[in-house]
């Protein structure tokens, strides 16, 4: 049993990645969050791209998140990418499409105003939109067995839950099989389990501080709250 310890961030959506197929997989590990404003030396000499997640095996580090959950899923059980080879080549791409979305919603969190705000929230529809095209029928990605695109998709969806606090994003309106999507990952133990019980509260101050126009929206819900 190899000694595990994933170096982390408590907003991390890559970290939940990995946390998440840890805990699939029921692998006991050591998380250990650090400040990204404020990166110990110790971090910065063992990470080449400076980024979370890490994963140290055995006192060997690995870094990004696509190599770690693959690594994790070749030598644990149960197996979470599909058996065959072109099956798993697409998973890999929608895992992909997923780190898309990701900067896609960094780009609504921090839109300056109203118009930009508006025009990242259209592309960001149109991405839920592909993604419905994509789907079965559930309740997860691939059907009824857990997925590493599910693990990737779960830290997407849950932004959501707090932007929603706040305001209205309207935007999974048009797409009823990614919101059941939603709903399933959101229910399920490793994705409630791979963040801390003060997440949300985390998430909405880190918000409110971008000075974005979504940081004025959910100012202003607060205010009339
Ligand atoms: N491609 C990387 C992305 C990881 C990433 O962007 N991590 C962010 C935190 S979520 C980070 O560490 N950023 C460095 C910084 O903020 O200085 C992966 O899949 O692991």
């Amino acid at each position: 049993m190899p000694d595990l310890e994933l170096v982390s961030h408590h907003l991390c959506p890559y970290a939940q990645r990995a946390a998440i197929t840890l805990s699939e997989k029921n692998q006991p590990f050591r998380r250990t969050d650090i400040d990204l404003a404020d990166k110990p030396d110790w971090f910065e000499a063992i990470s080449p791209l400076g980024k979370v997640p890490l994963l140290r095996v055995n006192g060997r580090v690995l870094f990004e998140s696509a190599p770690i959950c693959d690594y994790l899923d070749e030598t644990l059980t149960p197996q979470l990418h599909p058996a065959d080879p072109l099956e798993r080549a697409e998973h890999r791409a929608w895992i992909a499409f997923a780190s898309a979305t990701l900067d896609a919603i960094g780009g609504l969190y921090n839109a300056p105003d109203q118009a930009a705000f508006e025009s990242r929230r259209a592309d960001l529809a149109g991405r839920f939109e592909r993604l419905e095209e994509a789907l079965g029928d559930g309740p997860f990605f691939a059907g009824a067995a857990f997925s590493l695109v599910d693990a990737a998709f779960a830290p997407v969806f849950r932004y959501f839950d707090t932007f929603e606090r706040f305001t209205d994003v309207a935007l999974f309106a048009h797409t009823p099989k990614v919101r059941a999507w939603r709903r399933a990952l959101a229910e399920r133990t490793s994705v409630r389990e791979a963040v801390g019980a003060d997440y949300g509260d985390r998430l909405t101050r880190f918000l409110v501080a971008r000075n974005s126009w979504l940081s004025r929206l959910m100012a202003d819900a607060a205010a009339l709250a």
